[in-house]
């Protein structure tokens, strides 16, 4: 069921898929998979451009789903079908580069194949349905594979319309299906298919060890995105007030459901009371409201479940250093929140997933990187400085998969992105996009004379 998190309006009933219905999907993705692995790299690559062109052409109406199904603000639903789009075109690129080597060895050739899997299953949250959908399916398509995509229950129609629009721009039919349906049944059904040759997962850390578990048994391979509780670290040599500027954003933007949310901020002592001076107008200024209003920057968490467990962490009446205001009325809102992390705290040590952070001070950089390091997770992290040296020797000594200095960006469609320690496995993005979507077979070729 598809509510709209701003009005609690029901926008959508969607059918869910059965196992055996799951199973079909296979059949039909398999087919299709040989006939699209077959063909010419270049038309390949020409298909992914078209779908990128058509997704271009549809882009407002895809934000504007994306608004409806996950109350994003619109500017930043926007974006997010922008990077679908870019990402389809920088998949188109790489269809032709997707190439084998050849090792020099004794007695012969020696080649190596960079071939598709087959199938694959891409199991999306409903964080960011419509980029986390893309970022499996894009370069998995691209490598020659054929795509299964799930959305989560609260957000399949931007899926489902990527689905139509891919068809439109010339997919095989069968290539690239969506099946929309509850995690336990119709991921399971997913998950456990012998003709499914990997999974792709970004949620919940227990879901994803579950998911790994169940891959463990026929040694299928997993690329997982989970959960994440990163850092954002200010010395005292930064530009404070553009750290203090940039920190609202990086655990307020998608109302804090952003696995990559820097909801811990750690200030060195000797600027702690200036840093939290200059945030706190900071944290006011960051406007929240109607996500359908170009103007906000904050909207409503995603659902009621979602509101539920944001409040189990912190009620909106527990003491707070500063608490912003939430729109009243329908919607699931929720304030913007900072506390002051109290040793053992869950809000301090476990993925809140909603606009909470918690801010403690630390000594100097040995400090620091111990108290950034002090999680199970390892997603990202922010470091402010203007001292060159430290900005490097820091971003190594912090053991996440995406580090940002001076900046809170994580994501660019161009660059690597995943997980050190419980934050995943593997990588998605980046140069090595597709080779995740292939096996490498070697051959050896004897040019001994026969005798
Ligand atoms: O996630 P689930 P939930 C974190 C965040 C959030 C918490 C719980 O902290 O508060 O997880 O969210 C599908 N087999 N993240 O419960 O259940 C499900 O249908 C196969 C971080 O909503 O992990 C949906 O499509 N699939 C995160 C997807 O998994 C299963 C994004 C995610 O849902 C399944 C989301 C199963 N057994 C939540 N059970 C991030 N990394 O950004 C569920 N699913």
């Amino acid at each position: 069921m598809v509510v709209n998190p701003a009005t609690e309006e029901l926008v959508a009933k969607v059918p869910a898929t059965t196992p055996g219905e799951v199973h079909a999907a296979v059949v039909r993705a398999t087919a299709a998979q040989t006939a699209w692995a077959a063909l010419a790299p270049a038309d390949r690559a020409r298909t992914l451009r078209r779908f990128a062109a058509v997704v271009d052409a549809h882009s407002e109406e895809l934000a504007v789903l994306e608004v409806a199904e996950a109350g994003h603000p619109l500017g930043n639903a926007r974006w997010e079908a922008g990077n679908v789009r870019d990402l389809l075109d920088y998949s188109a690129g790489g269809v032709e580069r997707l190439t084998g080597s050849q090792i020099p060895v004794a007695g012969g050739v020696n080649l190596t194949f960079a071939e598709p899997l087959g199938v694959v299953a891409v199991i999306a949250p409903w964080n960011f349905p419509m980029p986390v959908a893309a970022w499996g399916t894009a370069p998995a398509l691209a490598a020659g594979n054929a795509v299964l995509l799930k959305p989560a229950e609260t957000t399949p129609l931007t899926a489902l319309r990527l689905a139509e629009l891919g068809l439109e721009a010339g997919l095989p039919e069968g290539l690239f299906q969506v099946l929309p349906g509850e995690g336990p049944v119709t991921g399971t059904a997913l998950v456990e298919h012998p003709g499914v040759a990997k999974v792709v997962f970004t949620g919940s850390t227990a879901v994803g060890k579950q998911i790994m578990a169940r891959c463990a048994a026929s040694v299928k391979p997993v690329t997982l995105e989970l959960g994440g509780k990163s850092p954002n670290i200010v010395f005292a040599d930064a530009d404070l007030e553009r750290a203090a500027a940039a920190a609202p954003g990086s655990f307020l933007d998608n109302t804090g459901q952003d696995c990559c949310a820097r909801s811990r901020i750690l200030v060195q002592r000797s600027v702690y009371d200036r840093f939290l001076a200059l945030l706190e107008p900071a944290v006011h200024a960051f406007t929240v409201g109607d996500p359908a209003d170009e103007a906000t920057a904050m909207g409503p968490l995603a659902s009621a479940r979602q509101r539920a467990r944001v409040r189990s962490y912190v009620p909106e009446d527990a003491p707070a250093l500063i608490r912003g205001r939430a729109p009243e009325g329908p919607g699931f809102w929720y304030p913007a929140t900072v506390l002051e992390a109290a040793p053992g705290e869950r809000a301090a040590v476990e993925e809140v997933f909603g606009p909470v952070a918690v801010i403690a001070p630390f000594e100097d950089e040995a400090d620091a990187v111990r108290l950034a390091n002090d999680t199970e997770y390892g997603l990202s992290g922010s470091l402010w400085t203007r001292d060159g040296a430290r900005a490097l020797r820091v971003s190594r000594a912090v053991a996440a998969g995406n580090l940002s200095v001076n900046s809170h960006s994580s994501v660019r469609y161009s660059t690597p992105f995943g997980g050190y320690k419980q934050s995943g496995l593997g990588r998605e993005l980046g140069p090595g996009a597709l080779a995740a979507f292939t096996e490498t077979k070697n051959v050896f070729i004897s040019t001994e004379e026969s005798q």
